[in-house]
C-alpha cells in the first residue's frame, strides 16, 4: 500500500486545521502514522484517497452500526433534503424521532434532541444539577463522556490516548465538582457519597466503557450504583452514546436491567450525521426549558435531515429480525478467532466483549475490569499492530483504548478475512 495523496493532504490539513484534524484521535498519533484521509465508503469497506480499500471496523466510532451509505438512510436524507435542511421551527420528523426512543429505551419517557453526545452529556449533568440543587457529578476514570468541562477530568478515549487526562482550560472552580471514582469498584463510589452524598447531584457512568477499551461492568455493579444514588437521592445517569440501541434495542439498560433516571444517546440515532439526545422520566424532563427553569437549546437540535436518517437507522434496527444476535454471532466468532490466534503465536493479550463492541488489548493482565488494568496494556506493540492490520486492508482504531466494532454489514467473509490478517500481524509484532 502507498499512502502518498494522504501525506500530501495530512500536511495541507496541518497548516490551517490544528493538528489537521477536527478531532484529536483522528490523527493516528498514538499509532505514530500519517492519518489516512477518506475519500468513500460503502457497507462495510472504507477507501482512502490513495485508493486503498479496508473493512471498516471503526464505524465513524460508533454510529454506522448497517455500515456506510446504506440504501434506506440516504434515501430518508435525500427526501429529507429536497424539502429542505432546517427550519429552525418544529418537525414532525421530531416527534417520530422521539416517538421511536420513547418505544425502544425502557427508561426514557420523554427526550430533547441535541447535536452530540458532548452536548447531550453537558446538558445532562446541567438538569441533574437542576433538579436536585446540588453541584457535584462523580464520573469514573477512564470514562469519556464528550469535551465538556466538568468532564475532562481522569477523562478516557482521546485524552487517555495523548495521554492528557485532564485538560487545560478546565478551571479549579469546575474540577472541584467532578468527583472521581474507580469503575467496577463500588467502595469508591460509597466513600465519595459518605463523605459528600448531599452535594452529590448525579453519578454519570458508561454503562459499559467504551473509552478506555472496552471494560464490561461487573455483577452487581451497575445495579450497586442504582442503589447508592437512590440512597442519597442522587441521579443515575448511563452515558449510553456508544452503548445506545448498539447492545440492545433498549442499550445497556436493557440488557442489565437496571434503569438509569437519565440517558445519553448519540452516534447511532443520526445514522452517520450529528445528533444527541437526552431523555429520562417526566418528572425530571420537565424542568427543562421552556416548561422549567432549566435552559438548554440548540439552533440545529432535531433538524429534519439528522432526524430523517436517525428515524431510519432506529427503525433498522426495530425491524431487522435477529439484528442483535446476528452481531452477537459474527462478533464471538471474531473473538474466538483472536483467541486461536494467540494460541498459535503466543501473543499475550485479551478481549473484552460484550456484544459488537470489543476491545484486543495487548497485556500480560488476565483480566481488565479497571482503569488501572487497562493502562498496564502496551499501546506501543498495539501501534505495530494497528499499522500491519491497516497495510492488510484491516481498518481499526487508532488506539489501543477505543473499540473494534463490528456492523450488521460485517459478512463472515470480512470476519475470516480480519482473522487471517490478525494472524499475519501477531506472527510478525
Ligand atoms: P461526541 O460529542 O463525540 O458526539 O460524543 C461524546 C461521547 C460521549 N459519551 C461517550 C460514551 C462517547 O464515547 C463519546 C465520544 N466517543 C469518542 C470515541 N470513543 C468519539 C470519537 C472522537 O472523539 O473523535
Amino acid at each position: 500500500m502507498q499512502f502518498t495523496k494522504s501525506i500530501e493532504a495530512f500536511k495541507k490539513a496541518q497548516e490551517i486545521i490544528p493538528g489537521g484534524v477536527n478531532s484529536p484521535v483522528r490523527a493516528f498519533k498514538s499509532v505514530k502514522l500519517n492519518p489516512v484521509f477518506i475519500s468513500k465508503a460503502k457497507g462495510a469497506y472504507i477507501t482512502d484517497i490513495d485508493g486503498n480499500q479496508y473493512i471498516d471496523f471503526v464505524a465513524s466510532w460508533g454510529p454506522l452500526i448497517f455500515g456506510h451509505a446504506h440504501e434506506a438512510i440516504l434515501t430518508a436524507i435525500n427526501e429529507a433534503a429536497v424539502k429542505g435542511t432546517s427550519y429552525g421551527a418544529p418537525t414532525e420528523y421530531e416527534t417520530e424521532m422521539a416517538e421511536l426512543i420513547v418505544s425502544m429505551v425502557p427508561s426514557i419517557e420523554k427526550v430533547r434532541m441535541v447535536n452530540s453526545g458532548t452536548e447531550a452529556t453537558m446538558s445532562a449533568i446541567r438538569l441533574a444539577r437542576g433538579y436536585t440543587k446540588r453541584e457535584c457529578i462523580l464520573k469514573f476514570a477512564g470514562n469519556y463522556h464528550g469535551h465538556g468541562d466538568s468532564f475532562l477530568i481522569k477523562a478516557g478515549s482521546g485524552a487517555i490516548t495523548l495521554g492528557l487526562p485532564d485538560s487545560p482550560g478546565v478551571t479549579s472552580s469546575t474540577a472541584k465538582d467532578t468527583l472521581i471514582a474507580e469503575y467496577n469498584n463500588l467502595d469508591s463510589v460509597r466513600t465519595l457519597f459518605q463523605e459528600k452524598g448531599n452535594q452529590i447531584a448525579a453519578i454519570i457512568v458508561e454503562a459499559v466503557a467504551g473509552n478506555m477499551g472496552v471494560v464490561v461492568p461487573t455483577k452487581g455493579f451497575l445495579q450497586g450504583l442504582r442503589d447508592i444514588a437512590t440512597e442519597y437521592g442522587a441521579l443515575l445517569i448511563f452515558d449510553e452514546v456508544i452503548t445506545g440501541f448498539r447492545l440492545a434495542k433498549g442499550g445497556a439498560q436493557e440488557l442489565y436491567n437496571v434503569m438509569p433516571d437519565i440517558t445519553t444517546l448519540g452516534k447511532i440515532i443520526g445514522g452517520g450525521l450529528p445528533v444527541g439526545a437526552y431523555g429520562g422520566k417526566k418528572e425530571i424532563m420537565d424542568m427543562l426549558a421552556p416548561i422549567g427553569p432549566v435552559y438548554q437549546a440548540g439552533t440545529l437540535s432535531g433538524n429534519p435531515l439528522a432526524m430523517s436518517a436517525g428515524i431510519a437507522m432506529l427503525k433498522l434496527i426495530r425491524d431487522t429480525p435477529d439484528f442483535h444476535a446476528e452481531l452477537e454471532r459474527k462478533a464471538a466468532m471474531l473473538e474466538a478467532g483472536i483467541y486461536r490466534n494467540m494460541e498459535i503465536t503466543g501473543v499475550k493479550g485479551l478481549i473484552n466483549r460484550v456484544g459488537s463492541m470489543m476491545t484486543f488489548f495487548f497485556t500480560n493482565e488476565t483480566q481488565i475490569t479497571t482503569y488501572d488494568e487497562a493502562m498496564k496494556s502496551d499501546a506501543d506493540k498495539y501501534a505495530r499492530f494497528f499499522k500491519m492490520s491497516l497495510e492488510s486492508g484491516i481498518y481499526l482504531a487508532p488506539s489501543q483504548y477505543e473499540c473494534l466494532f463490528v456492523s450488521y454489514a460485517h459478512t463472515d467473509k470480512d470476519i475470516e478475512t480480519i482473522i487471517a490478517a490478525n494472524l499475519l500481524a501477531l506472527k510478525n509484532l
